[in-house]
């Protein structure tokens, strides 16, 4: 263990602790812009700057380990002057029209220029011009509000693996983006948008959908339903002050209500439906495999997010055939929304629109894919992120913290607790193991309070495996099989994970891939900024939903029941298909 003194504290720390780690763990706050936690330090801003007896520059906190002996001030005169200048410099060339910004009220950039109590900006000189890439129906960049930090560039390369973004030119001409200054659209970018989750500026947003929302809800012609995936309900209320991870699923019915949407319904229905069909279509290649000894592709890996197929279509075009041919539950639920429930309303699918509220970029894509018509128009017309939403209820002077709690609308507003978890990492995996299990063996999942323990928490790749034991009849060729099933979030990790199934070293049955660390609780049009301890708070929020619920099964889930009944007949039937398969195209 090595001794160091920071501001006359005397800290004992590990080999390696970098300065702003030991900080830290004294209490001491040092600023950072371009710093994120457990990701490799750049020490591109020079914010974290400190002063270090002996040492004849200034360091970097957040790349700097401590030595021992080491005497550390983290806000001497000089650090304070040196730390100034940077924000200064930073801000004179920053295009920043704060008051119109995107970002205004919840910028990094100028929460620390208040932490550092700015009173003016000394430099003056040109600022970086604004390029804006719209390419993609996802995001929308502008370079001129850019401040080359460099978090996009980490998060895409070191979290991706997709290595998008990257800083080009030297000095003030440096320019971060797509190579040849291409548009997102022209590079293997799979529009995550955790490049737009971790911008501490204006510079990479959502594209803002918001506006076409309030048209649509002011045409009297349309019935305009709203659909909420499972991960809005544990982060909307930060957008009106709330602590990460508080439920606010009541409260966001009411608010959706008072914003006039028609019909207010949930992904979380069309979560159960993706487990009746997901999990008999699991059944099924086993069956073919195990039983009848055909070939089939196997491992087989969950559909839902649509930042995994993009990377899957890109990189591993070859493991097609390997994805569940279910659609997602936000493109489910589009499809059956304009037609078992239009039907039921007596409209024609060109009446209705169907807005969902996601905690995802790529949702905004994945609903406009050529794929995603198969209720004779676009199933799912609009979709706004969690920190839309937020800016919509405030424009609409709804007082959100004071709205009564209310229930969603029958049919398409019933589901499971299961339903919940597909908000986080392992929650799709567990909610398919619920259903599959019982399905084979007539028995509930023999494991503590249903939850499949193994493929929770933060761990970059889960594994889990499930010894079936006395099946029922139609399954007897699973008798003492093991299925082995595996969990990864971040696509770094479902690279890692796939390379070690493609060279023999793992083999599984199931995967269910999530493109944002923490899974859709982590997504990248969650408020900001979400870090690991958010991700825990929102996760633990939605098992407690979950654990609140009666009903826990997607198989029980009546509303769900009752479509098959009516409409769509059983799992996997050719309605079913028609709706709510598809194929993807690599
Ligand atoms: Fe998700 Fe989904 S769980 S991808 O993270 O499966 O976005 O929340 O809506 O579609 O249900 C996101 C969240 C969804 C879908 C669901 C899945
Ligand atoms: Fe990279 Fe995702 Fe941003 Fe695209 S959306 S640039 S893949 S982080």
């Amino acid at each position: 263990m090595l001794k160091v003194t920071i501001n006359g504290k005397e800290i004992v720390a590990g080999e390696g602790t970098t300065i702003l780690e030991a900080a830290k763990q004294a209490a001491i706050h040092i600023p950072t812009l371009c710093f994120l936690e457990k990701l490799a330090p750049t020490g591109a801003c020079r914010v974290c700057l400190v002063e270090i007896e002996g040492a004849r520059n200034l360091m970097a906190a957040c790349s700097t380990p401590v030595a021992d002996g080491m005497r550390v001030m983290t806000h001497s005169p000089k650090v304070r002057d040196a730390r100034r200048k940077v924000v200064e410099l930073i801000l004179s060339e920053h295009e920043g029209n704060c008051q119109i910004c995107d970002r205004n009220e919840d910028c990094d950039l100028q929460q620390l220029a208040a932490e550092l109590g700015l009173k003016a900006i000394r430099y003056q000189g040109e600022k970086a011009a604004s390029h804006i890439d719209d390419s993609t129906p996802a995001l929308l960049r502008d370079n001129g509000k850019c401040i080359k930090c460099r978090r996009c560039v980490t998060v895409c390369s070191q979290v991706q693996s997709v290595g998008a973004l990257y800083p080009q030119g030297r000095g003030f001409e440096t320019v971060i983006g797509p190579a040849f200054a291409l548009g997102l659209n022209d590079v293997a970018c799979v529009q995550c948008g955790q490049c737009a989750a971790v911008c501490p500026v204006g510079a990479i947003s959502e594209r803002n959908h918001v506006e076409d929302v309030w048209k649509v809800l002011e045409d009297p012609q349309q019935t305009v339903v709203v659909q909420t995936a499972p991960a809005i309900r544990a982060a909307l209320g930060e957008c009106f002050g709330c602590e990460p991870g508080t439920l606010v699923t009541g409260k966001m019915t009411s608010a959706l209500r008072q914003l006039g949407f028609d019909g207010v319904f949930d992904t979380n229905f069309t979560a159960d439906l993706t487990i009746m069909e997901e999990g008999t279509e699991l059944l099924m290649r086993l069956k073919k495999a195990l039983q009848d000894k055909e070939t089939v592709s196997l491992p087989m890996f969950t559909s839902c997010c649509p930042a995994w197929i993009n990377f899957a279509e890109y990189y591993y075009s070859d493991m097609l055939p390997n994805l569940s041919s279910c659609k997602s539950p936000q493109q489910m639920f589009g499809a059956v929304a304009k037609t078992y429930y239009a039907r039921k309303q007596g409209i024609r699918p060109e009446q209705m629109t169907v807005v969902s509220i996601m905690p995802c970029t790529a949702k905004k894509f994945e609903c406009q894919r050529q794929e995603m018509i198969d209720s004779s128009v676009q199933d799912v017309d609009y979709v706004l992120t969690t920190r839309e939403l937020g800016q919509m209820v405030k424009e609409a002077g709804i007082d959100f913290m004071a709205l009564q709690e209310s229930e969603m609308d029958a049919p398409l507003g019933l589901s499971s607790g299961a339903a919940d978890i597909f908000a986080n990492t392992g929650g799709v995996m567990e909610a398919a193991l619920r259903t599959a299990y019982e399905i084979v063996t007539g028995r509930e999942l023999p494991v503590k309070n249903l939850h499949v323990t193994p493929v929770t928490g933060l761990e970059g790749v889960k594994e889990a495996s499930i010894v079936i034991e006395h099946p029922v009849a139609d399954w007897s060729f699973l008798d003492g099989v093991e299925v082995k099933v595996a969990v990864s979030h971040g696509l770094a990790n479902a690279r890692s994970l796939i390379e070690h199934i493609e060279s023999g070293e793992k083999s599984y049955h199931f995967i269910e891939v999530m493109a944002c660390p923490g899974g859709c609780i982590g997504g990248g049009g969650q408020p900001r900024l979400t870090t690991d301890a958010v991700r825990m708070k929102r996760i633990n929020a939605i098992y407690a939903e979950d654990e609140g619920k009666l009903m826990r099964k997607s198989h029980e889930n009546e509303a769900v029941q009752q479509l098959y009944a009516e409409f769509l007949e059983q799992p996997l039937s050719e309605k079913s298909h028609h709706l709510l398969h598809t194929k993807y195209r690599g």
